[in-house]
C-alpha cells in the first residue's frame, strides 16, 4: 500500500514533504546553501525513513517522478528565500541514467525561473560507476552552469578516478571521517588531504557531519570553509528556513 502511494506524483504532497539542512560559511558562519531531504509527511502508522522511501521509489521504478517532484519542490520553496543562497538537490543513479534528465532539471529552472548557478546537484559515485551515459547527462547539466557536487566523497571504491573523468564543482567530505577528524591521527591527516586536493584541483570543499565544536574546530584549523552538520543546522521544514535567514540579517 505504501509502495502504491510513492508511485502517484499526484499524492507526494500528501505523503511526503522536503526539508532543508543549511550549508554554512565556516569563517563567516552564514548560510550558504539548502540541502533539500525527503521526510514521510503521511500517516504514522505507515511511517518510512527517507531511505526507504528513496530505495522503495527505485525499485518500483518511481523514482524519475519522485526525484522531479523533489526537485520543483526545492525550487519553488527556495524561491521564497533571500537570493543569497544555493538550493541542493540530491540525485539517484536510476535518476541519472533516463535521458533526459538534464532536459527535466533545465525545465524546472525555468518554470520556477531560477538561474542555474543556484542549484547545486548531488551525486555519489555509485550514481556514475561505469555509466557513461550518466557522466555524459551530468556534463549536459554542468554545461548549463548548474554545479555538481559529488556526496560523501571517500567513501566509494573510485573516487580519484571519478575526479579524473569529470569535473565536480565540489566535494562533500563524507561525515564518517569527519566524525573522527578530532581524535583519530589517520582520519585527521585524510581530511586534511581531501581539503589539499580541493585547494590543488580548485574544487570547492565541504565537511558533512559537523556535530561537535570540536570537530569544528578541527575543520577550521585545518582550514576547510564550508561545513553541514547537526551542530551548525538539523534538516528543518522550509518556513524554519525563512525564518533563520531573517534572523541572520
Ligand atoms: O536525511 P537522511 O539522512 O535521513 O537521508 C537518508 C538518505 O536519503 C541520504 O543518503 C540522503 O541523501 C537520501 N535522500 C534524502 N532525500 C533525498 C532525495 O530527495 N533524493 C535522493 N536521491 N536521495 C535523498
Ligand atoms: O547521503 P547524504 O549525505 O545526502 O545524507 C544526508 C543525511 O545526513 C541527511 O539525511 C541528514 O539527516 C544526515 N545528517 C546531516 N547532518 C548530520 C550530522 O551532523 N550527523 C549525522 N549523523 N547525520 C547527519
Ligand atoms: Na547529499
Ligand atoms: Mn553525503
Amino acid at each position: 500500500k505504501k509502495m502504491r502511494a510513492l508511485v502517484k506524483q499526484d499524492t507526494y504532497a500528501e505523503t511526503l514533504t522536503v526539508h532543508y539542512q543549511p550549508m554554512v560559511c565556516l569563517q563567516t558562519a552564514k548560510d550558504y546553501c539548502f540541502e533539500a531531504l525527503i521526510r514521510w509527511n503521511g500517516s504514522k502508522s505507515e511511517y518510512m525513513a527517507p531511505i526507504d522511501i528513496i530505495q522503495a521509489a527505485e525499485q518500483n521504478g518511481s523514482i524519475g517522478s519522485l526525484g522531479n517532484w523533489v526537485l520543483n519542490q526545492a525550487l519553488k520553496d527556495h524561491q521564497g528565500w533571500d537570493g543569497t543562497t544555493r538550493i541542493a538537490v540530491n540525485v539517484s543513479p536510476r535518476q541519472l541514467g533516463n535521458s533526459g534528465f538534464a532536459a527535466q532539471v533545465l525545465a524546472a529552472l525555468h518554470r520556477w525561473n531560477l538561474p542555474p548557478e543556484s542549484l547545486e546537484l548531488e551525486v555519489t559515485e555509485t550514481a556514475l560507476l561505469d555509466e557513461s551515459a550518466s557522466i555524459a547527462e551530468l556534463r549536459k547539466i554542468k554545461e548549463l552552469g548548474v554545479q555538481i557536487a559529488l556526496d560523501d566523497f571517500g567513501t566509494g571504491y573510485s573516487s580519484l578516478t571519478l575526479l579524473q573523468h569529470f569535473a565536480f564543482d565540489k566535494l562533500k567530505i563524507d561525515r564518517s571521517f569527519v566524525k573522527l577528524v578530532d581524535s583519530d591521527t589517520l582520519s585527521h591527516e585524510i581530511v586534511g588531504s581531501v581539503l589539499e586536493l580541493g585547494r590543488k584541483l580548485k574544487i570547492e570543499t565541504i565537511a558533512e557531519g559537523i556535530e561537535t565544536e570540536r570537530h569544528l574546530a578541527a575543520m577550521k584549523s585545518l582550514g576547510c570553509n564550508m561545513g553541514q552538520g547537526y551542530l551548525l543546522g538539523k534538516p528543518m521544514p522550509k518556513q524554519h528556513v525563512a525564518e533563520r535567514l531573517l534572523a541572520a540579517e
